[in-house]
């Protein structure tokens, strides 16, 4: 069930083999700011909040689609705003980039892609009993967006940056020894847009309530060039694509349409 990519089997085909992909409640979708309900009443009574202990980052993988980094969600935390009472722990965070700075978000914004976007990954403790089964569940996933610009470095980004080279290949797994604090990707202001969405990549379950902070955060040009050497397939076997070297690139979902989906805001 591996066989699902951006390019050959890119999301027009995702729905042949992950019939949810083709739902009414997918993600990513464009944000059109004008549209954006301020709901001060719902979100803004209970602010949304987290923690992240110092050792909740433990392994960096490349899945080959992507960096992820896998977590012990013990003593994670995330609550309020959309998610009101319920303790959310968080489970992975990952990014998806493009082949030039011009793109590469999933989200976009009045029309608008950025470089990049961060995904943090969390699932409802209170109601759920493992992340597996809380994906399977409407409200059992919540996810933290953040669009990368590009601009000056990222000292936090720097951390995972110097440490793709371990995991250049497909399959490839590293420890984290040097701390990465994932509030520290996170940008300075907290005003974000919520809806409720899929997950943007197979099999696309209908269960994550989406909060896309407004301000983005800033990353070097050479900090996604080191994301562009990811590679798509294992070390040692033969470059299975004649295009960009088998390279981990333009891996984001095009928006799809919001419908009659609530889209409310909180701050600037
Ligand atoms: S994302 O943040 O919407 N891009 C996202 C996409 C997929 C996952 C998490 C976040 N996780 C997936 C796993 C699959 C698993 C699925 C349901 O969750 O990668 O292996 O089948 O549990
Ligand atoms: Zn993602």
């Amino acid at each position: 069930r591996d066989d699902w990519d951006y390019m050959r089997n890119g999301p027009d085909t995702w729905v042949d083999k992950f019939p949810m992909a083709a739902g009414s409640r997918q993600s990513p979708v464009n944000i059109e700011t004008d549209r954006a309900e301020s709901d001060h009443e719902s979100l803004s009574t209970k602010p949304l909040r987290w923690k992240y202990p110092a050792y909740a980052s433990r392994k960096l993988v490349n899945p080959g689609y992507c960096w992820r980094i896998d977590c012990d969600g013990e003593g994670t935390f995330l609550s309020g705003g959309p998610l009101m009472d319920d303790i959310y722990k968080l489970e992975q965070y990952h990014c998806h980039w493009g082949c030039s700075d011009s793109r590469g978000s999933e989200h976009t914004v009045d029309g608008q892609a950025f470089a990049g976007e961060l995904h943090l990954v969390h699932w409802n403790t209170t109601k759920y009993r493992t992340f597996a089964e809380a994906a399977k569940a409407p409200d059992g996933l919540a996810v933290l967006g953040v669009f990368l610009k590009v601009g000056k470095t990222h000292e936090e980004m720097e951390k995972i940056a110097r440490m793709l080279p371990y995991v250049s290949h497909k399959d490839e797994v590293v420890d984290i020894v040097d701390p990465i604090d994932p509030s520290k990707l996170l940008p300075d202001d907290n005003g974000y847009w919520t809806y409720l969405g899929s997950l943007t990549t197979p099999p696309c379950n209908e269960s994550v309530t989406w909060v896309l902070f407004k301000k983005f955060i800033e990353v070097s040009h050479h900090q996604l060039n080191i994301f562009r050497n990811l590679r798509k397939f294992p070390r040692g076997e033969e470059c299975p694509c004649h295009e960009n070297h088998g390279a981990v690139i333009n891996n984001f979902r095009p928006p799809l349409p919001l419908g009659n989906r609530q889209l409310r805001e909180c701050g600037s």
